[in-house]
């Protein structure tokens, strides 16, 4: 309780007049442990669910709600803040409270009332506000049952303009609010959105039978076109559910509005076909250009409902963020930090999430390098997104993390002030503003907080990503990034323990960590992937992180930055020695096989423990980050097995669990829309649109650390701790790493296509580097058919880590785009023959840095083994 709060309530009692018709008489003694039927009355979460009419905007500041009422109207009631749904009881006894303050003053009039005409009055109560708050309470009875009336603060007629507040406003007394029910549809859970004809196809049903089941899979018709029989599983731990799973997974005929009934009960519609997250790789990125801080959003791209002015750019009401002071005492300059992405539904600015976002972005670009399905990155070319950068010849998904990537480098202290090289924690409002609250109307000073050896190294690692990406394009910002990222890892070296406050959680989120052995792993690991110095491999080897298993149950996330490093260690090309490159992948893959293990054991067939202790703030992402190692063992292995088990994860977040939600706005038949956020507060204001399509919210959250969910939710089990509210933020927020994780397992689920069985490779590639000098080298490529007929026309492709060029070739057409290379037979060697072989080679030119030979390279698309 705020000091504040605590002199109001000491505050003497007024005793004043009770009026209105039906009012019962005055009681001096309040219900003791009466319910409370009044939600958010200390404001704490906010406006919502308050509303007001012939007023001014309502802000909830320091726990109080305040407006502007205007002079001159003629009745108390041409204005009125308001509470709706407020539930009564005929003759009980109630306790209304509340403080009141208004300057310069006037008379107001709390009103229990009818919501409609004829607003029949239950009981009300006459106050004078002055510019001093006063605590008013009164006990009486209420004449009529009525499960939503209105509680209504009359504020107008008041010769002049008025500021009014109120603070702690409580009716206690009738009944406990009825237990909250979700509507959970039918008992039969499937993926709303479907599944992939090749690919895993289960689904869970909630009954209390306990023998086996038939079921059967039906067409839009209403033909069954399979059926079967279901595996009784008993009681799952995470719902608290009787339930029993289908498979269904050997029906693989291609369709649209298929449903399954089991028991009695039909599930919502599903599609079974290869073109179904097609569309999700785009959405779950155009999330970030929503977010996107200092620029006026562009409704021809992304919708009307969508534009808005630029937020934050030093535009009144703004208070930043093109020159931004620090706290009081942290530092004596000011830093231009405009741009980037907020982070969630508050308009907060961290570097530390900002940084495992715009990783893996970056790294859903590099693993089309890598990754045989990816088809060399065509689909995350440029044009493919709405962003205003397209078709400026770099592939939209690096013109993104751009945004946040040149953001993330203003956070970094300018040399000569104290810890230069290292970066700020976060940038964001004084205080916490209420909902909805558009960018460009945030009247909050901005302030940066003091420099972290976590923030630093997100700068470090995902700059050092950005040098080698963005060299084939820009080589002047790779240039920047490379600077960046080397200044960064050496300040955060020199001052390894410099924690972000735990306590620093006022007007924006903590995002503390005092444990950064993971954060330096990953940051060395990306400086050697991209330079392959010595010094980075050293650090990174002697890192306890690099012998660890880093994949926990739950999954890595912005505090456990380590796997980013493993799996990128994993996967981008680096002159690792070939004995610790087996290690470092095999740890992967038993990651995966420790997933696969846990998904098989959950009935609801996720990759995540049925603990309370699993399901905590963002846990989505989480779910999503184990999908993602899934896949990742199977881009390494081409193993299907790991591409069914990432497949399937995703039936959890698309509807297979115990509330029949999609956690994914606009796919699937009922999924989640009202996520907190002050930018799409449909919720809150009709005009305002819901979060567009392909935004994620953070999911079931057993620790329930908001007071809406707190209340509604007490005691849920853990699959059941969310509700779609925009108030509930501990379970129901957007967030850039949580939409981070759906893009990239978006961008792997559409590089499926069917997910049909993975074909036999039929050809081997030796690909040898024999001469390198400072700024070149030179490279010969054999390919050998091991196939068993004639390869007639060979276009062999694969892609260089960072700057390097092609300058001349022979016995091939070699070309490049960006980092893709692109070698074409002569005519004289299209044909390799069973066991034969045709080679060519290659100079090339590099400015420096890492030069691994490839892990992927393509013949005619197939991937082949390499060597
Ligand atoms: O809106 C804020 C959300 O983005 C954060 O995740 C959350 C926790 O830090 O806080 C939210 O802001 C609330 C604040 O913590 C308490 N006052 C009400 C704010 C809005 O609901
Ligand atoms: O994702 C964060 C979660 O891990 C923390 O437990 C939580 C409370 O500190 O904060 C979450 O991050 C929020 C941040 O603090 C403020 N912006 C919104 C973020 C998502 O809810």
């Amino acid at each position: 309780m705020t000091s504040s709060r605590r002199r109001l309530l000491l505050a003497a009692a007024t005793t004043l007049a009770l009026t209105g018709a039906g009012a019962g008489a005055a009681h001096a003694d309040p219900p003791a442990d009466a319910p409370e039927q009044i939600e958010n009355g200390d404001f704490s979460a906010g406006v919502s669910p308050w509303f007001s009419y012939g007023t001014g905007p309502l802000t909830a500041t320091d726990g109080r709600l305040c407006t502007t009422v205007p002079g001159g109207l003629a009745n108390l009631w041409d204005a009125g803040i308001g509470q709706d749904g407020v539930p009564l009881t005929a003759g009980a006894e109630y306790t209304l409270g509340f403080a009141v303050s208004a300057t310069p003053g006037t008379a107001v009039k709390a009103v229990l009332q009818l919501g409609a005409a004829p607003y029949t009055t239950y009981a009300a109560v006459d106050a004078t506000a002055t510019g001093t708050a006063q605590r008013v309470e009164q006990t009486f009875t209420v004449p009529d049952d009525n499960s939503g009336a209105q509680l209504i603060f009359q504020v107008g007629g008041a010769a002049d303009t008025q500021t009014i507040c109120l603070d702690d406003v409580s009716l206690r007394g009738g009944e406990p609010p009825e237990p909250y029910e979700p509507d959970t549809g039918p008992r039969v859970r499937v993926n709303q959105v479907g599944y992939l004809p090749g690919g895993p196809k289960n689904a869970t049903v909630v009954t209390t039978a306990p023998a086996p089941l038939p079921w059967q899979l039906r067409a839009a018709g209403g033909a069954v076109v399979a059926s079967g029989t279901t595996t009784a599983r008993g009681v799952d731990a995470a719902s608290g559910q009787a339930v029993q799973t289908v498979d269904f997974t050997s029906y693989r005929t291609p369709g649209s509005g298929l449903t399954l009934t089991v028991d009695g009960e039909t599930s919502h519609p599903f599609d079974i076909s290869g073109t179904l997250y097609d569309r999700l790789r785009a959405d779950s990125l155009q999330f970030f250009y929503a977010q996107r801080s200092g620029i006026a959003i562009d409704g021809d791209l992304i919708g009307e409902q969508y534009a808005r002015p630029a937020g934050h750019l030093g535009v009144a009401p703004n208070q930043g963020d093109t020159s931004v002071p620090c706290q009081p005492g942290v530092c004596d300059y000011s830093l231009d930090v405009r741009g980037g992405w907020y982070d969630a539904g508050d308009h907060g600015k961290y570097v530390v999430n900002g940084g495992i976002a715009t990783y893996q972005l970056l790294n859903t670009f590099e693993r089309t390098r890598t990754a045989a399905t990816a088809a060399g990155g065509a689909k995350l070319a440029d044009g493919t997104l709405r962003v205003p950068e397209r078709d400026n010849g770099v592939p939209d998904i690096l013109d993104e993390a751009r945004w946040e990537l040149e953001f993330l480098l203003r956070m970094q202290v300018p040399a000569g002030q104290p810890l230069a090289g290292m970066a700020h924690h976060k940038i964001h409002d004084r205080n916490w503003t209420g909902l909805p609250l558009a960018p460009h109307q945030d009247p909050q000073p901005r302030e940066l907080h003091p420099p972290s050896t976590a923030a630093t190294l997100n700068l470090a690692a995902t700059a050092a990503q950005c040098a080698r990406l963005y060299a084939p394009y820009d080589a002047t910002f790779a240039a920047r990034c490379a600077t960046a990222a080397t200044r960064a890892y050496a300040a955060a070296k020199a001052h390894p323990a410099v924690y972000a406050s735990p306590s620093d959680g006022t007007g924006g989120g903590a995002y503390d960590d005092a444990d950064v052995t993971d954060e330096f792993y990953w940051a060395a690991v990306e400086l050697y992937l991209s330079t392959g110095a010595q010094s980075y491999l050293t650090d990174l080897t002697a890192s306890p992180q690099h012998t660890t298993d880093v994949f926990s149950p739950q999954g890595f996330g912005w505090q456990s930055t380590a796997a980013l490093g493993r799996l990128d260690l994993a996967t981008v090309p680096n002159g690792l020695p070939a004995a610790e490159l087996t290690r470092v992948r095999t740890s992967v893959t038993a990651a995966a096989d420790a997933y696969l293990a846990e998904l098989r054991r959950q009935a609801y067939g996720l990759p995540m423990p049925g603990d309370a202790s699993s399901y905590f703030w963002g846990a989505n992402s989480n779910i999503i980050n184990n999908a993602v190692v899934l896949a990742t063992a199977f881009d390494l292995t081409r193993n299907a097995t790991y591409r069914d088990g990432a497949v399937q994860a995703m039936d959890y977040l698309f509807g297979r669990n115990a509330l029949n939600i999609s956690y994914v706005t606009g796919w699937g038949e009922h999924a989640a829309e009202n996520q907190h956020s002050r930018i799409f507060g449909h919720q809150l204001d009709p005009n305002l649109p819901h979060p567009p399509a392909g935004s994620l919210a953070g999911g079931a959250n057993a620790a329930l650390q908001d007071p809406f969910a707190a209340q509604l939710l007490a005691g849920c089990a853990p699959m059941f701790c969310y509700v779609d509210d925009i108030n509930s933020y501990a379970t129901n927020e957007v967030a850039i790493n949580w939409n981070s994780a759906l893009a990239w397992i978006a961008s792997f689920l559409a590089d499926q296509g069917n997910a049909g069985a993975v074909p036999a490779t039929t050809c081997a590639v030796r690909y040898t580097t024999h001469g390198s000098w400072p700024g070149g080298f030179t490279t010969q490529v054999t390919v050998r058919n091991t196939g068993a007929s004639p390869v007639t026309g060979w276009s062999l492709r694969w892609a260089f880590t960072g700057d390097q060029k092609v300058r001349s070739f022979w016995s091939a057409k070699v070309t490049q785009a960006g980092a893709t290379v692109t070698a074409t037979n002569e005519s004289w060697n299209a044909t390799i023959a069973p066991g034969g072989t045709a080679t060519f080679g290659l100079v090339g030119a590099t400015s420096g840095g890492a030069n691994p030979n490839p892990t992927l390279v393509t013949l005619n698309g197939a991937a082949c083994a390499v060597s």
